[in-house]
């Protein structure tokens, strides 16, 4: 919906004037409609369908209702001009809905459902094997190795897996295949190792996110914001990625969806100026959790390595007293190559968690087991989705069950 309003309403009104203007003008067009006019487009059975079709909130209808026929929108459009900023307030209060309904969703089903793609290439898979095998022997191992190495587990971490398999198959006499399935499970679950202390827990907190262009750093930092915000925390977001105008953009969509305020400096900036006056707002407001964006243009790793460097060195001299978190965002769907990132960033950062998102996208979520067993950096956050609901605390417990779930 929020893409037809753009593409409707055009993508101009960046700059602030031009929104103010268009505000006005869209109050203006608003005065200009006569109540003949409102009351005919009200009558007409296409507009009523119109805006059932395009389920516009009762708050959106109350806005946009005069102008909904489809005959009427051109010129609306030229009357209205609604502007970018306006067409996010749409968007956004579609998502608070959409949000409220998500939230019914239990947590469990959500992370099954984010591991869709995984279940049907891990879980199917290792169930028609153990079905189509009459007895526990090699080639039954071979066959299991095969989907976990597919799966982006790793050569290793497999090889680990099942040498403790074959041990236990033989030390527990076990002659049925499908037995094997909740040695597997035990095994997943022995790397994954239990669950450790959520971010955002400690006041004042510092977490500062990393990792490469387009991993999802600042959709997760609008997930965790919002998050923190609702369960009663301060929080404050640095826009410290000032590589590009749309980046703090981006950042400030998802501040106001959350209700947190972005601190931020102009495009092209020094992204250590941006966190020394983050650390000075969140001291003077009293902030609980601090969140810092950064760039990630790993192309330039001299510089972005450098860039870390002064943020990690502003952070240390002017917040000492903060608790730091320094996350780093991977994306599950680049396999292996996100380990490589982990340890290109390691050369640099305290890692102290992982952020790993788009689960939902890839069917190797075999990268979960990898990245804990090549890395030992705790996987924290898991992302399932783009919606804010969508990034969960990783439970290894949950994530196993939900895994192997029917
Ligand atoms: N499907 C899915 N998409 C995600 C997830 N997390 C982030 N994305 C998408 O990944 C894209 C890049 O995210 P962004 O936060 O801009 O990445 P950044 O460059 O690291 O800040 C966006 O389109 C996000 O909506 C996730 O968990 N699942
Ligand atoms: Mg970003």
């Amino acid at each position: 919906m929020a893409n037809f309003f753009k593409k409707l309403f055009g993508k101009d009104g960046d700059k602030e004037q031009d929104k103010q203007n268009q505000q006005e003008e869209l109050l203006k067009g608003e005065e200009q409609l006569s109540d003949e006019e409102i009351e005919k487009l009200l009558f007409e059975e296409e507009e009523e369908e119109a805006v059932q079709e395009l389920e516009i909130s009762e708050v959106q209808a109350d806005d946009l209702e005069d102008f909904e026929a489809e005959e009427f929108e051109d010129e609306a459009v030229q009357e209205l001009e609604i502007s970018e900023v306006q067409a996010d307030i749409i968007e956004e209060s579609e998502e608070e809905e959409l949000e409220a309904e998500e939230a019914k969703v239990s947590f469990f089903s959500k992370l099954k459902d984010g591991l869709f793609k995984t279940r049907k290439n891990i879980t199917d898979k290792i169930n028609d094997v153990l079905i189509s095998f009459k007895s526990v022997d090699e080639d039954l191992f071979d066959e299991l190795e095969e989907i976990l190495i597919t799966s982006d587990v790793g050569v290793e971490t497999t090889m680990r897996i099942l040498d403790n398999l074959r041990l236990k198959v033989k030390q527990q006499n076990i002659k049925e295949p499908m037995q094997i399935k909740e040695l597997l499970k035990q095994e997943m679950l022995e790397i994954l190792g239990t669950s450790t202390e959520a971010i955002g827990t400690h006041s004042p907190e510092v977490i500062l996110v990393i990792g490469v262009n387009g991993v999802g750093k600042t959709t997760s930092i609008g997930k965790v914001s919002s998050k923190l915000k609702k369960s009663g925390k301060k929080v404050l977001i640095a826009a410290a990625d000032t590589f590009r105008a749309a980046a703090i953009d981006q950042l400030e969509v998802w501040g106001r969806r959350a209700g947190v305020d972005v601190i931020k400096h102009q495009e092209g900036s020094d992204p250590a100026a941006v966190i020394f006056d983050a650390i000075s707002a969140a001291k003077s407001r009293k902030t609980d959790v601090l969140i810092c964006d950064t760039a990630g243009r790993l192309h330039n790793k001299k510089n972005l390595m450098e860039e870390l460097r002064k943020i990690f060195k502003v952070i240390d001299r002017e917040y000492p007293e903060a608790h730091k978190e320094v996350m780093l965002v991977l994306d599950a769907t680049t396999g292996q190559n996100a380990i490589s990132q982990a340890k290109i960033f390691k050369e640099v950062a305290n890692i102290t968690g992982i952020i790993l998102t788009k689960l939902d996208g890839t069917a190797k979520g075999g990268i979960v087991i990898g990245i804990k067993s090549e890395l030992d950096i705790p996987v924290k956050l898991i992302g399932v989705g783009e919606k804010v609901n969508d990034l969960q605390e990783f439970i290894p417990e949950d994530f196993v069950d939900a895994l192997f779930a029917e």
